[in-house]
């Protein structure tokens, strides 16, 4: 080891009793309006954010504009023969607050279709990556990439500040209308040989996604179903709160975007379902393709949980029940013959049975019910989307619909750059009293 780094790994070590101690100790004491431990626990709780377009219940889970996932389900148009309601019904409704009419869908598809070409370099940089890269570090470089499209950034110098919603609205806009088709193509790139399937743009947003993965139906209602579950969760996720934090410095869309995005990577957000699917898959191999019994799962979610990991898909920083995409997903499968027989859906359900008893027993997760996360890879996995890696650019584009349709709101609100103020160790010692 250098001696930088070595000298570095002394002082981390004789620092961290300081913090566990305050947090352990002192984390009731209070810092103005806020306590120690909230201060130091990733702000947990503190009202900091104001958003309009969803509220996250810590009993009854997300509302979208005021509606229940089912209600929003019920709301919005379906197409015929559609069994979920169109991508771009909901962007209108997330948008206003508005259910629309059929003829207003329409014209978000035909606006779609009109912003949706995706240009060549973007598909020659993500060509020119590694074939290892992680597909969501291909996601969140083809979208910064794009950055040279912003209108925001060429319209800056020439708008005043309420005026900044419009150039903000046109790059959220033609970033939806891109986004499946880039999804798509790293898919297709990375995992079916580069066999590209070209857009269908007179298909709404579902139906062309399934068609450009080369996922016959129902995928399509898949897809819907799957990015409006995804879209929003308030404001304070990491994926959320990164685009909104980034583009309060008046970053355009682009660079916003693929900040949330970057964050929805990591395994303790939405890497989670990639993370579930692993865990699950290389359980059941160990068992030879067998959903296992009771006891070896309990055994298998103790041993997880010895080893420092956690139970992927379980517990949440503000929901305190079962997570309703969770449901959502789970009433999906339990009403699509052939999905509910599957082995690896019955294993899902099974870990839902037992693992809430483990981390009740374990004693440390706050919310010990599942989240989004556990549920999700099933239905991929049994339409025929292996590649668990692939997953959480699917959540990517889901989540684009909300966080954009925030920061169009921020712009429009005149919201100001983000800066909450930091302490030192020793400060918050003092305010303990113990220095
Ligand atoms: N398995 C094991 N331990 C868990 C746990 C889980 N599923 N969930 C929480 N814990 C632990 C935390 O790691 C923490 O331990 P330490 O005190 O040692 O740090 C303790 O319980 C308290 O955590 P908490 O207050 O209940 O939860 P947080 O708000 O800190 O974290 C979350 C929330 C989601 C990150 C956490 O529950 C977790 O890591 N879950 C597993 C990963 C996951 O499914 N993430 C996806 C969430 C949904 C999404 O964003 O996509």
């Amino acid at each position: 080891m250098s001696t930088l780094k070595e000298t570095l790994f002394k002082k981390i070590e004789a620092h961290r009793p300081r913090t566990t101690r305050l947090i352990k100790e002192f984390g009731d004491v209070k810092l103005g309006e806020y306590t120690m431990a909230q201060t130091i626990g990733g702000a947990r709780g503190i009202k900091a954010l104001v958003t309009d377009i969803s509220y996250l219940d810590p009993d009854e889970g997300i509302r979208f504009r005021g509606k229940t996932i089912s209600e929003t389900f019920e709301a919005l148009p379906t197409a015929e023969g559609c069994a979920y309601p169109s991508v771009e019904s909901f962007w209108y409704f997330l948008l206003t607050g508005d259910v629309p009419t059929e003829e207003q869908v329409d014209e978000v598809k035909a606006d779609f279709a009109s912003r949706s070409k995706v240009p060549q370099y973007v598909f020659n940089m993500l060509r020119a990556l590694p074939m290892e890269t992680h597909p969501m570090t291909m996601f969140s470089s083809a979208i910064l990439a794009l950055q040279n499209e912003s209108v925001f950034a060429k319209r800056y110098h020439d708008i005043t500040k309420m005026e900044y919603w419009d150039p903000t609205y046109e790059d959220a806009c033609n970033l939806m209308a891109k986004l499946p088709e880039i999804a798509a193509f790293i898919y297709r790139h990375k995992f079916k040989g580069g066999d590209i399937i070209p857009s269908d743009t007179s298909l709404d947003m579902g139906a062309n996604f399934a068609q450009m993965m080369g996922i016959p139906a129902p995928y399509d209602d898949v897809a819907r179903m799957y990015f409006i579950i995804h879209s929003d969760h308030e404001s304070g996720n990491v994926s959320a709160h990164a685009t909104h934090l980034v583009a309060s410095a008046l970053s355009d869309a682009y660079y916003s975007l693929s900040a949330g995005i970057n964050g929805l990577a990591g395994p303790l957000h939405g890497l989670a379902n990639q993370e579930v699917l692993s865990w699950t898959k290389q359980f059941m191999e160990k068992l030879g393709g067998k959903v296992p019994s009771k006891e070896k799962l309990t055994e298998a979610l103790w041993d997880t949980l010895k080893s420092g990991q956690v139970i992927p898909g379980f517990g949440h920083a503000v929901l305190r029940k079962t997570d309703p995409r969770y449901t959502a997903q789970r009433e999906f499968c339990l009403k699509t013959p052939g999905l509910n027989e599957d082995p690896l859906f019955q294993l899902t359900s099974l870990i839902y049975e037992v693992a809430p008893g483990v981390l009740l027993e374990h004693g440390k997760a706050k919310n010990p019910w599942p989240n989004v996360d556990a549920q999700s890879g099933v239905i991929q996995q049994y339409y025929g989307l292996t590649e668990y890696d692939f997953y959480t650019v699917l959540f990517g584009v889901g989540r684009a619909l909300g966080v954009l349709a925030n920061i169009v709101w921020d712009r429009g609100l005149g919201y100001p750059i983000e800066r909450p103020k930091s302490v030192t160790t020793e400060m918050l010692e003092k305010a303990a009293g113990i220095v």
